[in-house]
């Protein structure tokens, strides 16, 4: 029983002076997040979730999203990073490799390496320390492994794309084992203090990706965004909980719920209708899209 007790003071103490990059495990409980995100432009909003919304018919047929690709590695001991992002619907295409961002978190001593597959709908990329600098890690020059992408790439959106929710996501199951069993999937290394290297999948987010035929907010499509539109939002909410019931096509949906969750209810409806009160106040003549005011009130 001794012993026992020993052995658990020890462990405890221990954790309390492990550094910071002795915890690059997922069995102690630290794995780095790779994200990605959007940017927004005339015909994409983003919303303060992240969530792209895409109006479909302000799409022309030359339109395409540029998404950046980050890495939040708080133990700042990687020594390769090498995301697979795919999107598995044919309308939201990659058709160039991944651009190394022209600023980066790290130093110049890296090497940067993508490939696109074009079936498979994949961006590969690799991001790691030079062949001849084995045993070393990625040497950081910000404060956050994130404060810049790592990478970017553009993806084409088909202007014949039907209202529904996308996503890109990062690979890391085999898309289609049978077929295409040497596919790389997403992964990350540690260099730990010693010299040793493990390689994990990171944890991973998604980006959504929603599209409607009309603007977000604008729920039954006359142009204005009102309280007609909160007052049918409300009829929605309703029909759904007293008889579950949806009386929304996938558009209607996709243009009711503001706030991205699962529900098209009364928080929606409070939302179109803050921002209906914010276009009718006098006195401002620029006034800010519907994604971009719910940021500002954000801030
Ligand atoms: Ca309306
Ligand atoms: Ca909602």
């Amino acid at each position: 029983m001794k012993k026992i007790s020993f052995i658990t003071a020890l462990a405890m103490s221990l954790t309390a002076v492990i550094p910071f990059s002795a915890m690059a495990d997922p069995e102690e409980g630290y794995l780095p997040i790779m994200y990605l995100s959007v940017e927004d432009n005339e015909k994409i909003s983003v919303l303060p979730d992240g969530t792209v919304y895409i109006n479909n018919e302000d799409l022309t047929g030359d339109d395409s999203i540029r998404v950046n690709v980050y890495v939040q590695d708080e133990s700042k001991s990687c020594w390769n990073l090498a995301p697979k992002v795919k999107c598995a619907d044919g309308n939201i295409k990659f058709n160039e490799n991944a651009i190394e961002n022209e600023t980066t978190a790290y130093d110049d001593q890296h090497e940067f390496i993508s490939s696109i597959d074009k079936e498979y709908n994949t961006v590969n990329i690799t991001f790691k320390t030079p062949l001849l600098s084995t045993g070393t890690k990625l040497e950081l020059t910000s404060e956050n492994t994130d404060d810049y992408p790592i990478a970017y790439f553009n993806a084409d959106v088909n202007s014949e794309i039907p209202a529904g929710n996308y996503r890109i996501y990062f690979l890391t199951e085999p898309d289609d084992p049978e077929n295409n069993p040497d596919q790389r999937l997403t992964q990350i290394s540690f260099r730990y203090d010693d010299g040793d290297s493990k390689t994990f999948t990171p944890e991973v987010r998604d980006q959504k990706i929603v599209v409607s035929d009309r603007m977000l907010g604008d729920v039954n499509k006359d142009g204005l965004i009102d309280a007609v539109d909160a007052s049918e939002v409300l009829g929605e909410y309703a029909s759904l909980s007293t008889d579950g019931v949806s009386t929304f096509t996938i558009e209607q949906t996709n243009a009711a719920n503001i706030n991205m969750d699962e529900y098209t209810d009364a928080v929606d409806a409070s939302a179109i209708l803050d921002y209906y009160a914010y276009l009718s106040t006098n006195g401002q003549e620029d006034k800010l899209g519907f994604a971009e005011y719910l940021t500002s009130i954000q801030e």
